[in-house]
């Protein structure tokens, strides 16, 4: 093992990597999904716990420039434009390098064309003449689950050591880059003031302006070079030399992803009986309203008119019998279940203040990571659920039927939200959220069904001091029976 990537033990006695950066690099033409990749892996990096950002070199350009005449500055004759883009190259390399050493970050994603060895050898370069050294790991398991901000700042920059993971984009099916022109590049703010015809006729020749110097990443050349080259939007793929836990996590994710248009609905049970008496947790059955709510679910499925509509439910009752009453094919999943409270199952939340007033305080002051004893955290629970919007992503049309906080962590990765905001993302009973992919994000649709439901969502409240008075602990406690 070289560096500073030696195992250490933590708290609980698993044994990890620390202080082993990573530099993701971006290969490819224009409008061959490589932002799209850039965003969409720093989502996912994020959510399951590796601090990540992503530098666009692109943005650099336009903050420099803050006006773009056209694909001429893209020239391989024109030396301004070089000059320019090779500074800004420099100055995005200069953040990364800040915010690998000093800002706690794990994973930095440069996002850039990189298609030339030259300018791969300059990013490699720039790496080991910072105090990076570019080195092989032992093999062992990454760090994750540390959370944003949660890895300090490192001081000593020289011990640094940077694993530097190239993915590239090989793409030459012309619908694929029309489709990618019209729903990226044309909302770009390089194209603000241009028709749609001008606006791809300059882009085409932009792409033209790079493809004469383009040096594909290469078996022979490359062979010590840890990489993944994505093929025909991930038809065919070559890896090699993956060196750690995170090269192959990011690997197997972007094996798992697709661009093929379709919706995830999201939605909880309908009403169960331990909600509408404020009872957290259990395993009840639903109410009246509840099974009112299957039903209208049941009309608003059929009126979408979904292609092969999958329907994903977890192991509790409430869940299920909601899903029986669609009367559609539907799977169960066991990693899909609840939260679970621990010692506080089945309790009101005026009861947990009753038994259990400083477990009460301790969750409000970081419900992101405060574990119920015997129970589970958000942070638990975002782990649990990893391998679900693994399968999400995989999918096509897909309704989930699950609960308040499984809910939230599976909204929280779509909507790219912080683990601060996370534990109090609004997800009503009886309303179904619908998300479907566009351009970088993911639009969202609201719709209630409008069948009355007790309102579980509790507040944080503004004292979280460990003394606070139970008056002041239960002042956003929602209204029940
Ligand atoms: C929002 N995209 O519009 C987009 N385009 O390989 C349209 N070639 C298309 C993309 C992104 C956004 C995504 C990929 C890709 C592409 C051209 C491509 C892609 C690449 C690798 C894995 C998965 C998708
Ligand atoms: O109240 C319904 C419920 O699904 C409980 O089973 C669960 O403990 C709770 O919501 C999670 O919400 P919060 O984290 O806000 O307490």
């Amino acid at each position: 093992m070289r560096g500073s990537c030696r195992p250490r033990h933590t708290a609980d006695s698993t044994v990890c990597m620390t202080n082993c950066p990573t530099l993701i690099v971006t290969v490819g033409l224009p409008a061959r999904g490589k932002t799209y990749i850039s965003k969409k892996l720093t989502r996912y990096l994020n959510w399951i716990g590796v601090p990540t950002k992503e530098f666009n070199v692109g943005q650099y350009r336009r903050e420099f420039l803050k006006i773009y005449k056209s694909f001429e500055f893209f020239r391989p004759d024109n030396e301004e434009g070089l000059k320019i883009r090779r500074q800004c190259a420099l100055a995005a390399l200069n953040d990364v390098r800040q915010y690998l050493s000093m800002e706690g970050g794990q994973v930095a994603v440069f996002d850039a064309t990189n298609t030339t060895r030259e300018r791969r050898g300059t990013i490699v370069k720039f790496a080991e003449q910072n105090g990076f050294k570019v080195g092989r790991p032992g093999r062992g398991l990454g760090e994750v689950g540390a959370r944003h901000g949660a890895g300090a700042a490192r001081s000593n920059n020289a011990s640094l050591s940077l694993q530097v993971f190239f993915v590239e984009s090989v793409c030459e099916d012309p619908d694929v880059i029309a489709q990618n022109i019209v729903q990226v590049k044309l909302g770009s703010p390089d194209y603000i003031d241009c028709n749609t015809e001008e606006a791809v006729e300059d882009f085409m020749k932009r792409i033209k302006c790079y493809e004469t110097s383009y040096q594909p990443l290469d078996e022979v050349l490359d062979r010590d070079v840890s990489y993944i080259k994505v093929m025909d939007v991930g038809r065919r793929y070559l890896v090699n030399r993956v060196l750690d836990h995170i090269q192959s996590r990011i690997v197997y994710y972007l094996m798992n992803i697709h661009i093929t248009p379709r919706s995830i609905y999201l939605c909880r049970h309908g009403e169960s009986d331990l909600n509408t008496t404020g009872h957290i947790g259990g395993d009840s059955a639903l109410s009246a309203r509840g099974k009112e709510f299957a039903k209208c679910l049941k009309k608003f499925i059929q009126d979408q008119n979904i292609k092969d509509l999958k329907v994903w439910t977890s192991q509790m009752r409430r869940t299920i019998q909601t899903a029986e009453i669609l009367a559609v094919p539907y799977e169960q999943w066991k990693t899909l279940n609840e939260i679970d409270a621990g010692v506080c199952e089945e309790m009101m939340y005026e009861e947990i203040q009753e038994h259990f007033p400083m477990e009460f305080a301790l969750r409000d002051q970081d419900k992101y990571r405060y574990r119920y004893p015997k129970g589970e955290s958000y942070e638990d629970l975002v782990q649990r659920l990893e391998p679900v919007i693994m399968e999400l992503e995989r999918q096509e049309n897909v309704l989930v039927i699950c609960h308040q906080a499984v809910m939230r962590c599976l909204l929280a990765y779509f909507l790219d939200k912080s683990a601060d905001e996370l534990p109090y993302l609004k997800c009503p009973l009886h309303t179904v959220l619908k998300l479907t992919p566009v351009a970088y994000g993911c639009k969202v649709e609201s719709v209630g069904l409008n069948v009355e439901a007790v309102n579980t969502h509790r507040e944080r409240p503004e004292n979280v001091n460990l003394q606070r008075t139970a008056e002041d602990a239960l002042q956003t406690v929602p209204a029940h029976s």
